[in-house]
């Protein structure tokens, strides 16, 4: 069997856009996210425009019990994964801490800090085993920034970082490499999640600038996952032109 690549959150945005750059490279894709349909979808998409072998798991991250259920279906030569894309997350609601939904808390703690360490500690101890791997954990500028209103998903973010970091520091005997990819302005299905289903909130998030696109995203990867054995990339922060920081952006007015 060739290569595997496992990318959760591939439903969408940066995750579906790995899934086509991964599969353009002659991976073999495990492919997740709640939304099954899609998931049967991006799968004959892939399968006939490269002819990579794509598994399809539908699970809800946040569950340790769905992660462990999916996991186990997959046939025992699916699970010699060389690449985990960590992916899968959101935000949920923009609200000073004093205002915040408790609901909307707990939704992106479970997802982006559980969710990654429900999945990777499926995927690492074969890695270790094998003494070959490559776990990408795809952060964000709020994962190094804190802006108003965003206090709990930029601590889920940093809680990313710190993950990264001790990954990395723990697997180092294992010849395993560890990547956080922080993007600034991304345009994918995020804003709208964020404003659940708000359509003209989230299209004005993007106001007079022309944001990344999950493809940029998916290009930096690639990168990353090509280079020399013995070349780790750990951290790549990435923005819009017209985006300096989590604070400072640049419209352009009509
Ligand atoms: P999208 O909303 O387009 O994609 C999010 C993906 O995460 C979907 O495939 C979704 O699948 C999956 N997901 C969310 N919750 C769960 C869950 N409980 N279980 C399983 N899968 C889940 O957003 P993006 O592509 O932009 O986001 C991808 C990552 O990039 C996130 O971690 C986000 O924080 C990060 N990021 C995004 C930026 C942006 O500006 N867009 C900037 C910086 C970082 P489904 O709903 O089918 O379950
Ligand atoms: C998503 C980018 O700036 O909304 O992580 O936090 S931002």
């Amino acid at each position: 069997m060739k290569s595997i690549a496992l990318i959760t959150g591939a439903t969408s945005g940066i995750g579906k856009a790995s899934a086509h750059a991964l599969a353009r490279l002659k991976y073999c894709l495990i492919i997740t996210g709640r939304r099954a349909e899609r998931l049967t979808e991006l799968k004959s998409n892939i399968e006939s425009n490269y002819g990579a072998e794509v598994f399809c798991l539908p699970f809800d991250i946040r569950s340790m019990d769905e992660t462990q259920k999916s996991w186990d279906s997959l046939p025992q030569e699916w699970k010699k994964v060389d690449i985990l894309v960590n992916n899968a997350g959101l935000a949920a609601g923009l609200d000073h801490i004093q205002t915040g939904d408790r609901n909307d808390w707990n939704q992106m703690i479970d997802t982006n800090i559980k969710g990654i360490l429900n999945i990777s500690s499926l995927v690492i101890p074969g890695m270790v085993e094998r003494k070959h791997g490559h776990i990408i954990n795809i952060s964000s500028i709020a994962g190094k920034q804190t802006y108003e209103k965003g206090a709990v998903y930029c601590a889920t973010k940093h809680a990313v970082e710190a993950l990264t970091q001790g990954m990395r520091i723990d697997l180092l005997p294992y010849n395993i490499k560890v990547t956080s990819i922080s993007p600034g302005m991304v345009e994918t299905e995020f804003s709208l999640v964020r404003f659940k289903g708000d359509e003209e909130k989230a299209k004005a998030v993007y106001n007079g600038i022309q944001p990344l696109k999950a493809e940029d995203i998916a290009e930096i990867l690639v990168f990353v996952v090509t280079r020399s054995p013995h070349v780790c990339i750990n951290d790549i922060l990435v923005m819009p032109t017209a985006q300096a920081s989590a604070f400072y952006t640049h419209r352009e007015t009509r």
